[in-house]
């Protein structure tokens, strides 16, 4: 597959007139409330741990056929409103030549951490040649999926830096903030890279068809508001710029950002994630009228005796009515962060028939 210029792709684009998710994006009444979760496509279905026994996660990522069929595993099980490209926020680094794997059960490790300098100038170019599969996978879910909108994702350069500078999954993202502080035009020169890496793999996703993206700054909750605004925004706004062209809604999200949620929202995204923490109210007010919003059921309450799995959902979904009637522009219902494995799948679907049996809000 060759990379279609963006010019091309966004005239043959085709367009999904009743999809209530992207109604919802685009600040349209949708014919019903749509959902999605993050990390749908994983190990709480036993038809994912079946295709993936015995095989490397980011070799998986690779592999077209599997792409496939564990991208649509979710929505033939739950009718979600959307799928989302099953991949990892490091293939685009792996497919380059950055030494990393995903380790089962611990997430991404690097060979090499990035620290210095000398480290950020040996990173490679970004390769797009090396996310043909991920392409072609788009394009046959594209074929797939009918009427349902596919979501491409990335993440984001500072939750990328996270993982490279601290060398894998961190819990205060130390190394990370020390660097940050210590050398911020190393910094810098860190995320201008990685920036680089987010739009490329979003460019092959978007020239290969996708209906919306997601970019994913999971741990930039670490951050205080003012050391987002000063060493991370400009770099996520350069990468929404970037993939402006395309015309395709942008969503943003990560964890613990309550108080992120207004500068997020400079970013260029449309629509804004938040995690389970911050009510769907103060979301609205902190990003202001005309933006959509998505979240937030906190997953944990999937494990929940069905009853109070109800109840928060059905709350949830109040808080979204108010904060439509407070300006937001449209509600995506999805959880607060990603599906824990351990979860029960009917648990999911009942969560998508309940929300789907809910009359629209205003
Ligand atoms: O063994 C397994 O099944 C691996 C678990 C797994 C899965 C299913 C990983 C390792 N990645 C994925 C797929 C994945 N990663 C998706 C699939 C699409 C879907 O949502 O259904 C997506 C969107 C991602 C993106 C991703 N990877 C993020 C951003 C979203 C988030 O959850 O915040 C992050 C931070 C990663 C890194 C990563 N990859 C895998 C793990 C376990 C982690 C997190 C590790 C950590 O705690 O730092």
């Amino acid at each position: 597959m060759s990379v279609v210029p963006a010019e091309s792709t966004a005239a043959s684009r085709r367009q999904l007139l009743d999809s209530p998710f992207l109604a919802a994006l685009a600040g349209k009444r949708p014919s019903r409330r749509p959902v999605w979760f993050m990390r749908q496509a994983g190990r709480s279905l036993p038809e994912y741990r079946a295709l993936r026994a015995g095989r490397d996660m980011l070799e998986t990522c690779l592999d077209p056929e599997l792409v496939c069929e564990i991208t649509l595993q979710p929505v033939r099980r739950h009718s979600v409103d959307a799928a989302i490209l099953f991949s990892d926020i490091v293939v685009p680094l792996k497919t380059s030549g950055v030494g990393v794997v995903i380790k089962p059960g611990v997430g991404p490790v690097i060979d090499a951490p990035v620290r210095t300098r000398a480290d950020i100038d040996a990173l490679p170019s970004p390769s797009p040649e090396g996310l043909e599969p991920v392409g072609e996978a788009v394009g046959s879910l594209i074929a797939e999926l009918g009427q349902t909108p596919l979501i491409g994702f990335a993440g984001a350069p500072f939750t990328l830096a996270s993982y490279l500078v601290e060398g894998g999954p961190s819990k205060h993202h130390a190394t990370t903030k020390a660097l940050m502080a210590a050398e911020p035009e190393t910094f810098a020169a860190l995320l201008e890279k990685l920036a680089d890496f987010t739009i490329s793999f979003l460019k092959v996703q978007l020239a290969a068809g996708v209906d919306a993206v997601q970019v994913f700054d999971s741990w930039v909750g670490a951050l205080t508001l003012a050391d987002y605004r000063r060493h991370v925004l400009p770099h996520t706004q350069r990468v929404f710029a970037e993939i402006s062209e395309f015309g395709v809604p942008g969503i943003h999200f990560g964890v613990n950002t309550g108080h992120l949620l207004g500068a997020m929202a400079e970013s260029g995204a449309r629509v804004i994630g938040a995690d389970w923490r911050t009510p769907l109210t103060e979301a609205a007010k902190a990003v202001g009228p005309g933006f959509g919003l998505q979240g937030n059921l906190d997953p944990a309450l999937l494990l929940a005796p069905r009853p109070a799995l109800e109840a928060e959902t059905r709350r949830v979904l109040a808080e979204a009515d108010a904060a439509l009637a407070l300006g937001a522009s449209g509600h995506v219902f999805n959880l607060g962060h990603g599906v824990l494995p351990e979860t029960d799948p009917g648990a999911l679907t009942a969560v998508v028939d309940l929300v789907h049996n809910q009359p629209v809000g205003e």
